[in-house]
Order: structure tokens, then C-alpha cells, then sequence
């Protein structure tokens, strides 16, 4: 065959953040910056690629197309036996974890910057999942990106565009692909959690719902799953077609980018259920009537009430949630009597624990919730178990919060995000505040004193890998927690992070403004890590 060995040179910043290296797509567009990168992630793959199956897909944003063809020309070239693609190129992130597992792939090639906007002027992606479904660990990533450093040479076929659009087989050289239903074999696996004939019993009975695909990639699986297999009238999904820029939409599922959604849902014909989900379609967004639900509090309200499906009939062995989200999941584990694990932020952290049958549900604040049933956070798996939910107790979802609190107690909770501050000065700010951490202890500030102030350090309980400064926890006696951290998937200057949350038992006090009960914790951590000195920031760019 005719295979190229193309020269190049290693780009200096192809290192992999929380979800897999992701830029601006003007930067994927210098030559051979895209092939460098895949070629690093298949010389890591290394001997077991040669003959075996892995799965391709993205999120449909621009630049989607032209990356699929360029893999599916550099994995032939490096020898892979099978490639499955999803029709158009597109695969949502947990579909593409489903079909590795199911497929029996060595892994899989996903193009996305999931959340971030897209265009030409947006982000693009792209990451690397192992046989088991799930993101690289932490030593894969590493690997990847000390390759990249090194790389001098790629290697490509020099085939024509295949046509994504029809589903067959075809080879490329010795290679397989097979174009595939990205929305088939994703759809058969909820079959198996939720109870389909239960949920469509509530549409026939009139039950009213809005899923808001953001014009990003989950539109053709809710349509799918919700319209046509659980009969949700038609319009039921909105923003339904991926679109290369989405629309204009800031693909991100929380109050401030939804916004449509959350207008619907506060208004007086409210329907009885509002989802949405993000660019690549593993993150969920739930607002019930008049009423948004955390991305903490669902973890927890999955957790308490998982039983109900019969995929989680059995009960849940564990539950995980990363550091920031709120510790409203660890009340419910403590009342089931099950464990509950503390992980750093990016779900590569959950797998082991996972793959280990020591959980069966996590999740984290940045609307991500998911199951052993992957290896990813999914979306709209979660909206189909609140559904199950809905539909086995017969209560309207706000109801069901409300209980819930009632029960375990609400966690306030929000996060403020400080978003392209200057790189240098955000490191300053968490230099600066790592310092002062073992002095913090005793001291009050906004009328709250700290009890415990630390650095995140997680020790993997499956391989005693230990992954250290994964952020800052500041602990008040009044039961309220601030976490510090920056993040690791933005493309521009740096984002700082900063989640406040406080336990409110009593619930008579359970309908205050959110900003309100946090007034206190927020000014204290706003002086505490002297946001406004360092940042010349004073108030936060998005609020969620
Ligand atoms: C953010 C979230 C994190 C999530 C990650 C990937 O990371 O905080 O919880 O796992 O995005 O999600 P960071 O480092 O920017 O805080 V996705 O849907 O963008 O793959
Ligand atoms: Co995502």
C-alpha cells in the first residue's frame, strides 16, 4: 500500500488538559498540528494498534470532517485493522465509550472541545479512550504528550475521502471501516437501564418535557430515544441538528448558556421536565419546574433513587463525586451505607474505580453524572434515569428535590468563574494561597472561620497512583467549603475556578437565593485568595 512518511516537527504545546488536548481550531489548522497529535496518540497505542478494531468520532463541530478523513488515512497508514465510524463522523462522547466496549476496540479517537464554543473561531478537540471506554489515565496522557514532544515523522495513506454519509463497509488498504448508526448501538444500551414501556407511559399521559440539544451532537439521540422510542411529541427536542458552530450556541448546558430553557422552565406554562445537554453530549443539564437543579444535587437524587430503574435495581455499590462538586452525594452514601470517593476534577479519575466494581454512579459539578454502564459522563443517560424516576414515583421533579432536601438536607451551592484572566497572575493567586494554607486555620474571615485549608492530593485506591495540587479546600466550621483550581480545558489566558457551597439543615431555610445564603463564604473566599488584587477582577464572568 501506499503509505507516506511525512516529516515534521513537535509543536511545543500538544499537552493534553482535563479531557484531551483542546485549542483554538486556527491552531489545529497549522499544518500538520492535527497529524502530529494522532500520530503520538498511535505510536502510544504502539504494537497492540496493528490489526485491531478502534472506534472514530466527534462531535460534528467545524473541522469535524477533515480530522475524521485524516485519522481514518494515518490509522490505515499505521496499521489498524477495523475502524468504526459514526455516519457524518459524528459519535457523542458516551456513545463512542458504549461502541468501544461493546465493539471490543483497543480504544477510540474522539474530536471534540465538548463544552467550548465552536466555528471557526471556536475550539476543536481531541482525545484518547482505552479499551475499557474510557479517557486515557493520567500516565496514557503523559505518554501521548512526551511523544508529541519528540515526534519527526507521521504517516498517512494517500486515499481519497471516504463518504461519511452512507453506512457500509469499506477498506482503506488493509484496513476496514465500517460506517456505522452512531445513535444505534447507544440507544439499545438505555434500553437495558431505564424502562422504556414506564417512561412512555408518562408521555401517553400527557407529561410535558423540553430537551435542548444546543444544535450539538446529542440532538439526532434525543430525537431517537425521546420522540420516537418513548413517543414524546414531536418538538419535544429543540436545537436538535448538530451544527459545525452550533448555531451560535455556547454548548454548554447551565443557567447562563441554556438560557432558553431556563426562561421556559420559570415561566408560568412551564412543562413538567427541562434537559439539555453539551457539544459532545456528556454533560446534562435538569431544571424542573421553576426550579434548576444542581449538577450536586442531581448526583445525589440519582443516587438516592437509582433503585428504581432497573439497570440500578441491585442497589449501587459506591458513589463518587470529584473534590468541588458539593458533598450533597456523600450524605446519601452515608445514609445508604455505601462508600463514597473524593477524586480529583475530569472523569479519567472515576475509571479505575469503576473498572473495579467499587461504584456504580459519580459525578461532578460541571454537569457531568454517568455509570458503570460507560466509562464517560452521559448526558442524556441522565435525563432518561430522571425520567425513570419520575415516572416510578409519580412525583414532578421539583417535588422530588424538595423531598430530597427535606430528608438529606440542601447544599447551597455555586461556582464562580473567573474566565481569560492573564496565566501569570492566576498562577500567582494559587502560588500565593498554597503558601498561606497552614496559617488559614482559626483565622475568620467574612464572620466564617476556617477549619481546615489544604491542597488536593488524590491517592488512587486501585493502582496507589498519586495525582497531588489538584486544588485548593477551604473548610469553615460554619459547614460551608470554598475550592480553588484552575482549569485545565479552557484555550485562552487562564480560568480560575472557585466553588462555594454551605449545608443548611433546617427546611424552613431551603427556599433562599442561592447568592444570598452564600453571600458570606463568597466574600470570605474572595479575600482569603485575594481574587480582586491578583485578577484585577471584581466580579466573576459567569455565574452558574
Ligand atoms: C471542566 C470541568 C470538569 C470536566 C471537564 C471536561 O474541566 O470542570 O469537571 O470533567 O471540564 O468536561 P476544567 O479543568 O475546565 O475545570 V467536558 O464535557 O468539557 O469533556
Ligand atoms: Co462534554
Amino acid at each position: 500500500m501506499t503509505v507516506r512518511h511525512i516529516a515534521t516537527r513537535p509543536f511545543a504545546d500538544q499537552k493534553p488538559g482535563t479531557s484531551g488536548l483542546r485549542k483554538k481550531v486556527a491552531v489545529f489548522q497549522q499544518p500538520h498540528y492535527l497529524e502530529n497529535f494522532i500520530q503520538a496518540i498511535l505510536d502510544t497505542a504502539g504494537e497492540g494498534l496493528r490489526g485491531a478494531t478502534l472506534v472514530l468520532g466527534g462531535d460534528g463541530r467545524f473541522l469535524n470532517r477533515e480530522a475524521i478523513q485524516t485519522a481514518i488515512r494515518m490509522a490505515a497508514a499505521n496499521g489498524a485493522g477495523r475502524l468504526l465510524v459514526g455516519r457524518g463522523g459524528l459519535l457523542s462522547t458516551p456513545a463512542a465509550s458504549a461502541l468501544i466496549r461493546s465493539s471490543g476496540a483497543i480504544g477510540g479517537i474522539i474530536l471534540s472541545a465538548s463544552h467550548n464554543p465552536g466555528g471557526p473561531d471556536g475550539d476543536f478537540g481531541i482525545k484518547y479512550n482505552m479499551a475499557n471506554g474510557g479517557p486515557a489515565p493520567e500516565e496514557v496522557t503523559g505518554a501521548i504528550h512526551r511523544r508529541a514532544a519528540a515526534i519527526n515523522e507521521y504517516r498517512v495513506t494517500d486515499t481519497p475521502d471516504l463518504d461519511l454519509d452512507a453506512i457500509g463497509e469499506t477498506r482503506v488498504e488493509a484496513m476496514v471501516v465500517m460506517v456505522a448508526d452512531p445513535v444505534e448501538n447507544y440507544a439499545a444500551l438505555m434500553e437495558t437501564l431505564v424502562d422504556f414501556p414506564r417512561i412512555a407511559g408518562l408521555f401517553r399521559r400527557g407529561f410535558r418535557m423540553r430537551f435542548d440539544a444546543l444544535s450539538a451532537v446529542t440532538g439526532p439521540y434525543a430525537q431517537e430515544i425521546l420522540e420516537r422510542r418513548l413517543g414524546a411529541p414531536a418538538g419535544t427536542v429543540v436545537n436538535a441538528t448538530p451544527l459545525p458552530d452550533f448555531g451560535g450556541h455556547h454548548p454548554d448546558p447551565n443557567p447562563v448558556h441554556a438560557e432558553a430553557l431556563m426562561a421556559e422552565m420559570m415561566g408560568a406554562d412551564a412543562p413538567d421536565f427541562g434537559a439539555a445537554s453539551d457539544g459532545d453530549g456528556d454533560r446534562n443539564m435538569i431544571v424542573a419546574p421553576g426550579l434548576f437543579v444542581t449538577p450536586s444535587d442531581s448526583l445525589a437524587i440519582l443516587a438516592a433513587q437509582a433503585r428504581h430503574a432497573p439497570g440500578y435495581a441491585r442497589g449501587l455499590a459506591g458513589v463518587a463525586r470529584s473534590m468541588p462538586t458539593s458533598r450533597a452525594v456523600d450524605r446519601v452514601a452515608k445514609h445508604l451505607g455505601i462508600p463514597c470517593y473524593e477524586t480529583p476534577t475530569g472523569w479519567k479519575f472515576f475509571g479505575n474505580l469503576l473498572d473495579s466494581g467499587r461504584i456504580t454512579l459519580c459525578g461532578e459539578e460541571s454537569a457531568g453524572t454517568g455509570s458503570d454502564h460507560v466509562r464517560e459522563k452521559d448526558g442524556l443517560w441522565a435525563v432518561l434515569l430522571w425520567l425513570d424516576i419520575l415516572a416510578a414515583t409519580g412525583k414532578r421533579a421539583d417535588a422530588v428535590v424538595r423531598e430530597h432536601w427535606t430528608t438529606h438536607g440542601r447544599d447551597y451551592y455555586t461556582r464562580h468563574d473567573y474566565e481569560e484572566v492573564d496565566a501569570a497572575a492566576a498562577q500567582g493567586l494559587m502560588t500565593a494561597l498554597r503558601e498561606r494554607l497552614a496559617t488559614l486555620p482559626g483565622q475568620s474571615f467574612a464572620g466564617l472561620t476556617v477549619s481546615e485549608a489544604d491542597d488536593f492530593a488524590y491517592t488512587d485506591p486501585v493502582d496507589g497512583s498519586v495525582t497531588a495540587a489538584q486544588g485548593v479546600r477551604i473548610l469553615f466550621a460554619e459547614d460551608a467549603r470554598a475550592v480553588f483550581r484552575l482549569s485545565g480545558t479552557g484555550t485562552v489566558g487562564a480560568t480560575l475556578r472557585v466553588y462555594l457551597e454551605r449545608f443548611e439543615p433546617d427546611p424552613a431555610r431551603h427556599d433562599l437565593p442561592v447568592q444570598e445564603v452564600l453571600a458570606p463564604v463568597i466574600a470570605a473566599a474572595r479575600e482569603i485568595a485575594g481574587i480582586e488584587r491578583h485578577t484585577g477582577r471584581a466580579a466573576p464572568s459567569v455565574i452558574t
